[in-house]
This record gives structure tokens, sequence and C-alpha cells, in this order.
């Protein structure tokens, strides 16, 4: 196992720094922009059965899953999630729309995953967003938009620790990396 491989292993966020400061081999060429973030298919995108739809845009766009989970979400999980929100008219609806059912938390790796899960996603307004995204394809209204993608690496490295412990992420190798990314 290449030191880089193990610097990988023991260290799950963020990868890209911990590579480049623990590891004198590491290419930012090859790894410049591999990140995590944190997606979630919402209530209604899991009542809608669109979880594998969703899940499928990921493998197929060629992104790692290191963690999954299907979760009833607290009220204090969201609050902490929703905290930039809580002044907004529809906070509290929004809170109720989460806690209403249960919600899969994925954490997905890859070269620049928190920029391309965000355009994935498509606009917060569902009625914005355009086809071929999740939300153009799958939703209408922007209190029902299907699923969540953390909005910038720090935004990432705070919910993922928000909604999972280290030990549920699962640091491991592609066989087809060689294929995704030039070596
Ligand atoms: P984002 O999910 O695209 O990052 P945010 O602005 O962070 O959008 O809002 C979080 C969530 O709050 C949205 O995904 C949506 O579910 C809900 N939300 C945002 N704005 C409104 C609104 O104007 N009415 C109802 N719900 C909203
Ligand atoms: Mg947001």
């Amino acid at each position: 196992m290449s030191f880089l491989q193990r610097c990988l292993l023991r260290s799950w966020i963020p990868v890209t720094t911990i590579a480049r400061t623990r590891c004198p081999s590491y290419s930012t060429a090859v790894h410049g922009s591999l990140e995590r973030t944190l997606v979630a298919v919402k209530p209604d995108g899991v009542q809608r059965r669109l979880i594998g739809d969703i899940i499928k845009r990921f493998e197929q766009r060629g992104f790692k899953l290191v963690g999954m989970k299907l979760l009833q979400a607290s009220e204090g999980v969201l609050s902490e999630h929703y905290h930039d929100l809580r002044r907004k008219p529809f906070y509290p609806a929004l809170i109720r729309y989460m806690v209403s059912g249960p919600v899969v938390a994925m954490v997905w790796e890859g070269h620049n995953v928190v920029r391309s899960s965000r355009l994935m996603v498509g606009e917060t307004d569902s009625a914005q967003a355009k086809p071929g995204t999740i939300r153009g394809d799958f939703s209408v209204h922007i209190s029902r938009n299907v699923v969540h993608a953390s909005d910038s690496a720090e935004v990432a490295e705070r919910e993922i620790s928000l909604w999972f412990h280290s030990a549920e992420l699962i640091s491991w190798e592609t066989s087809d990396h060689r294929d995704l990314y030039q070596m």
C-alpha cells in the first residue's frame, strides 16, 4: 500500500488538505479537488421511491459512495443543519417536512464533488431547476425539492460531521479509478 493510500485510509476529510500536507508524492494534477460532500434524499424523495434514481446519478457520474444510512432525522440535527435559515418564514414548515419521514444521508467522494453535486441537484427552487438536474426532473416546488447537497467544501465538512460518525465512513479503492482519473 502506498504512502498516499495509507494517508487516505487514515484520514477522511479534508482529503485534499491532508494529502497535500502529509504526502509529499501527492499530485495536485490528479487529486487537486478530491473532496467529500453530504447528499441527502429528503422525505419526499424517499416517499416517492426516488432513492435509487438519485444514487444512480452519482454512481454513473463516477463519484464514490463512502457513507450511507436511512434514518429518521431529529429536530436537533435539523436545527443545526438549517441553522442559517432559522429566521426565515418557511423554517418551521421546513423542519416539519424534514421530520415527516426517513431521509437517506450519503457521503460522496470525488474530484470537485461539492460543485458537481450542486450542479447535478439543480436550483433550490424546483420551478427554476433545469431539466436534467435532479430537482428539474423530479420536483415542481421549492418546498418539496427531493434532495440536499452541501453548498461549499467548508459546509460539507461541517454537515458530514453532523450526520455521520467518522467510523461510519469507509475509505476504499474503486477498481475503475484509473479509468476516471489520470494517474
Ligand atoms: P439548498 O437546499 O438548495 O441549499 P437553501 O437555501 O439552503 O437551499 O434552503 C434549504 C432548503 O429550505 C431548501 O432545499 C428547501 O427545501 C427549503 N427552502 C428554501 N427556500 C424556501 C422557500 O422559499 N419556501 C419553502 N422552502 C424553502
Ligand atoms: Mg443549502
